[in-house]
């Protein structure tokens, strides 16, 4: 049997990406959890043209709530085709009845468990509607496969050391998206991060892992890097704050080739994070912790989020110089969104907050999906882009590349170069994040609900322009 499957993507940036940096894992890792004997192909929506007269049997689309119009919009066009149409993903997750809507079946939560069982009952004609996943021992599990990604994206060894998370922020899904906290053996890993089948030298030697926080549990983490050291690699990941706190993890961070560290630092503000339910950030320990990572070396990259209850316009566009005097490396600057199955969700959804007639394009990171508390959705949107031009002005931009000269290491000098660079051009170009509501050639793409009535007043097209 042949198999598409495609990562949908709405595009972020007026005029796109200049250049596309890390591809998501999700498709090369379903890729290689597709029994033998089919035959797949993986597409991503970012970088790959979409053969829609495609010869494959079954089209197996991924996507997050933000790219659900895209996602729905292909699932039209394929089953035009006579072709049946299957998705998974966060946001098939949480918005099971409307997915339904546009495809033949459904994957909930992770995949390892019933993607096999799916393509087995479509061979027999007993595809079901909705398959159940539950979450995976991580046993076992097969190198991605990296051979399917475009060249298009300049790093390529993505993977997946854990899943979940022990903290339960108030805006992130993951505590139920990947419930617990899960570990794949060693030995796979270091499989994995040794694969160097690529064209480039920088695809062979920067190891990219897609964790949602990779260094929590200590005696495995130190194991993993030990092993690591002799890889000679260049490595990065997502991780909270406490590993400021721990000199001997950070110097086997250093050791085993570790270029750049992503912390959720999120805000400023004490109410701000009391909102974001981010009881692990200090703000009195951020300036150390930055420096304590940065003290080996390794670039500090950071989200910071817009919008919660307690900002108004001056803390979100405050942020651009606060984020400056810690010593950030790189920063990534989005709007609170209000993702289905998240604490945020259900609080704004009770007080009546969510902003039904905005579509799901709003849920791109850069828009505003709720009604903020101190702001109007008008005020929040123009802070967040007053912070985000501010931050990627070039004299900012410039500043956090020459702090780095001296006092990264090689990769993670050219990583906060190369970050730094690539978001100032956007900048300097006015390439900035788009504006949904001006965009109906984006809030057009879906034709109504093919299989029955869509339940979800979320699916209403976008205000008026
Ligand atoms: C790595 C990651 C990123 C990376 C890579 C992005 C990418 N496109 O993959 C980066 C850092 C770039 C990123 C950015 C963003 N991310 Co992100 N990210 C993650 C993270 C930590 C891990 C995802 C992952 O790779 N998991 C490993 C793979 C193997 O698992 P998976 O994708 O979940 O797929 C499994 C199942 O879902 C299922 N499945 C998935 N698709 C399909 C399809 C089919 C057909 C089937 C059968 C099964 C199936 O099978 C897989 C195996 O079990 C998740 C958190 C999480 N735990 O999911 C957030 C997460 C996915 N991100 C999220 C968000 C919001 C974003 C941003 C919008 C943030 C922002 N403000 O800008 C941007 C979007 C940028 C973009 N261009 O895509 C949200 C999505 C919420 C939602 N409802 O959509 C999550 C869940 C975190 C959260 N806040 O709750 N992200
Ligand atoms: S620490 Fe990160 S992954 Fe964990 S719950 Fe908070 S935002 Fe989600």
């Amino acid at each position: 049997m042949k198999i598409d499957i495609i990562i949908a993507y709405v595009q972020r940036y007026e005029f796109g990406h200049e250049r596309d940096f890390v591809p998501p894992i999700t498709g090369i890792h379903l890729a290689a959890i597709t029994p033998a004997e089919h035959e797949v192909r993986v597409f991503h929506q970012q970088v790959d043209k979409l053969d829609y007269n495609t010869d494959a049997d079954v089209i197996a689309i991924s996507f997050f709530s933000g790219f659900a119009m895209a996602a729905y919009s292909l699932a039209a066009e394929f089953r035009k085709r006579g072709k049946v149409v299957v998705a998974g993903g966060p946001h098939v997750t949480y918005c099971q009845e409307e997915a339904l809507n546009y495809f033949d079946a459904i994957v909930t939560g992770e995949a390892e468990n019933v993607w096999p069982t799916l393509l087995r009952d479509f061979e027999l004609g007993q595809l079901q509607q909705v398959y159940t996943g539950t979450p995976c021992d991580m046993v076992n599990l097969p190198t991605p496969r990296y051979d399917l990604l475009p060249e298009k994206f300049f790093i390529k060894k993505v993977l997946q050391a854990t899943r979940g998370c022990p903290f339960s922020c108030s805006f992130c899904t993951v505590p139920s998206l990947n419930p617990g906290f899960r570990l794949r053996p060693i030995e796979d890993v270091i499989r994995d991060a040794s694969y160097d089948n690529f064209s480039h030298w920088w695809q062979r030697k920067i190891v990219w892992f897609w964790d949602d926080n990779l260094t929590i549990r200590r005696p495995y983490i130190r194991q993993l890097l030990n092993e690591m050291i002799p890889l000679k690699k260049w490595w990065l990941t997502q991780a909270s704050m406490d590993i400021a706190k721990d000199p001997e993890l950070l110097d086997l961070m250093k050791a085993s080739g570790c270029i750049g560290v992503f912390l959720g630092i999120e805000s400023f503000g004490v109410d701000s994070l009391a909102d974001a339910n981010k009881r692990q950030n200090k703000i009195a320990h951020y300036k150390v912790a930055v420096k304590e990572i940065r003290k080996r070396g390794i670039a500090v990259m950071a989200g910071f989020i817009a919008g919660f209850d307690h900002d108004d316009e001056k803390s979100i566009i405050h942020m651009a110089d606060q984020l400056m005097e810690i010593g950030i490396d790189v920063p990534f600057l989005s709007i609170m969104t209000p993702f289905k199955g998240t604490p945020i969700y259900t609080k704004l959804n009770q007080e009546g907050r969510i902003l039904s007639q905005r579509n799901w394009n709003f849920y791109n990171g850069y828009n505003v999906a709720f009604k903020p508390k101190k702001l109007s959705e008008a005020q929040l949107l123009n802070a967040h882009r007053e912070l985000w031009k501010k931050s990627f002005s070039p004299w900012y931009s410039l500043k956090r590349i020459l702090q780095g000269i001296y006092t990264l290491r090689t990769g993670a000098f050219l990583l906060s170069f190369f970050m730094n660079s690539f978001y100032t051009y956007k900048r300097l170009r006015s390439n900035y994040p788009i504006d949904m509501s001006k965009r109906t050639d984006l809030n057009n793409l879906v034709p109504p609900p093919t299989k029955a009535e869509s339940n979800s007043s979320l699916l209403v097209v976008a205000e008026a322009s």
